[in-house]
């Protein structure tokens, strides 16, 4: 009977600090996908390429100055505004590569300190759960000697350490966390691994609302 229903795509999210290698192994994991024959796209968020991302990419280039809530309400929203499409995709088979998330979302504002950790949920409550959480974890001294940060807001040692603090504290045990000092090759074959076996897994399972 399953073998008759449609299989959809696996949700697959990158989350962790700036500089921890999230983009190469996204690219990696979608490449090595279709190569093998299954039908897989990259999206990364923030989504700069929308209105709201606009206004998002002008706040993180620091040429427009956005109050602490409001600028935490657009990351979701521009969330929000991809869902139609990001449903479609899955449903038609085909699995999302996701560099960042909602839990980018809430680390990158819990660690201002401004809103509480319940609050900086709540506007992502009830966005498609992911079937894997790869977390890349690295010390934000290694981080930082990758190479220099650049001129975008975030990009300090000293609030990536907090946003690094904020991601262990929220990180639960369905999360797959990887230690992201290992080379590229290794920490993609490890990926590529475990997203095969989510997408077999997961591809007759219903897609389930976020933190609900
Ligand atoms: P990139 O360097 O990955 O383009 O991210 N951010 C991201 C937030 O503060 N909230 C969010 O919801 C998301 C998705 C992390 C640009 C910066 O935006 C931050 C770094
Ligand atoms: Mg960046």
């Amino acid at each position: 009977e399953l073998e008759k229903m449609a299989r959809r795509g696996a949700l697959i999210v990158f989350e962790g600090c700036d500089r921890v290698g999230k983009s190469t192994q996204c690219q990696r994991l979608v490449e090595a996908l279709k190569t093998s024959g299954r039908q897989a796209e990259s999206l990364s968020f923030p989504n700069r390429d929308t209105a709201i991302g606009k206004l998002i990419n002008n706040y993180l280039n620091k040429k427009i100055e956005l109050e602490n809530h409001s600028i935490h309400l657009l990351f979701a929203a521009n969330r929000w505004e991809m869902v139609p499409q990001m449903e479609k995709l899955l449903k038609s088979g085909t699995s999302l590569i996701v560099d960042r998330y909602a839990f980018s979302g809430v680390a990158y504002t819990a660690a201002k300190k401004t809103a509480e950790v319940d609050w900086c949920k709540w506007p992502d409550i009830g966005l498609p759960t992911p079937d894997v959480v790869f977390y890349l974890s690295l010390s934000p001294e290694a981080a930082q000697q990758r190479s220099m940060y650049g001129n975008e807001r975030y990009e300090k040692a000293e609030f990536q350490a907090e946003v690094e603090r904020q991601f262990q504290a929220m990180k639960d045990e369905s999360w797959e966390t990887i230690d992201a000092s290992r080379s590229v090759d290794s920490i993609h074959r490890e990926v590529l691994e475990t997203s095969l076996r989510a997408i077999e897994e997961n591809s007759h399972k219903d897609i389930l609302p976020l933190w609900k």
